[in-house]
């Protein structure tokens, strides 16, 4: 599997945990950021807003070009020749509409070859009370594809159960796209923003996964297809008809696996990660 941090202590961990906590920023730089985040939004959205769904697509990119000047070079003294794929930011509202329930993200690249990364990076001084970012160590390891329209349900995991990452402004989480993470209500009266990140190797095939007509598609995509990327799933569903598919299987399939195997989140992440290769194979 192709590396995906420098240090091979950092890596070391990653693989075990499915995410490290490193120094990403100077927290002036960082300030920097946030007064752009109020100064593009100054009227203060409700729940949890990601500047990536953004209907105004002009402050979207705007947005993002801002993340990235700031972000990807620090990333890159980390990283193994990993690239900026896009970038938001995460504000978390006071009050319970802001909840994000357990996840994953989207699938970025083949994760049975490497990982496509988060760096998830707060701009707020975080405490317990504001909403922090919450993982699940280990379950990058089983976890299935994930598409714009193909959510995973985790319903039986709750967030109380999760590992609640503390992190300071300066500081970044990394976590594998694959982990399932979560964050709580922000309890506190001021919003909580943060910004996030997609790294991945420069030499992987970028990735999209959908499923139309019963079947899981993964398309070939690149740069741009993210770049350009809405929130609206017909206008995804348009873009993709000028990719390649790589490959289709039965939705069926891999969900008949994950509910077999993949959801024993108790199992070593030894077994879990030779379960999930097991049912890659026989597929
Ligand atoms: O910022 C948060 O609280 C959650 C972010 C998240 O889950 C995501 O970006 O996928």
């Amino acid at each position: 599997m192709r590396t995906t941090f420098i240090d091979p202590l950092l890596q070391a961990e990653f693989n075990e945990n499915g995410y490290v906590v490193v120094d990403i920023a100077d927290p002036d730089e960082l300030q920097q950021l946030l007064e752009a985040y109020h100064q593009f939004y100054p009227d203060g959205e409700q729940g949890c807003f990601f500047s990536c769904h953004d209907s105004d697509f002009d402050r979207r990119l705007r947005s993002q070009v801002l993340l990235r000047n700031i972000i990807e070079a620090n990333a890159a003294t980390l990283l193994n020749r990993y690239q900026f794929v896009s970038g938001a930011f995460v504000a978390k509202h006071p009050g319970e509409a802001g909840v994000i329930k357990p996840h994953t993200d989207l699938t970025f690249v083949d994760h049975q070859l490497c990982s496509a990364i988060a760096v998830w990076t707060p701009l707020t001084e975080l405490t317990s009370d504001k909403g922090r970012l919450h993982v699940l160590p280990g379950s990058h390891l089983y976890t299935p594809m994930c598409g714009s329209n193909l959510m995973r349900s985790y319903s039986h995991i709750s967030i109380s159960q999760m590992t609640e990452v503390k992190v300071r402004v300066g500081q970044a989480v990394c976590y594998d796209l694959q982990l399932i993470h979560a964050s709580p209500a922000n309890e506190s009266a001021e919003p909580r923003i943060a910004a996030n990140c997609v790294f991945t190797p420069i030499d992987a095939q970028l990735l999209h996964v959908t499923l139309r007509d019963g079947r899981i598609y993964r398309y070939a995509v690149d740069l741009e297809f993210y770049a350009s990327r809405g929130g609206d799933e017909p206008a995804n569903q348009r873009s993709l008809q000028r990719y390649p598919v790589l490959d289709s299987l039965p939705s069926g399939f891999y969900h008949d696996r994950w509910a077999t195997y993949g959801n024993r989140t108790k199992l070593p992440n030894a077994i879990q990660w030779l379960i999930k290769r097991t049912a890659w194979f026989v597929h």
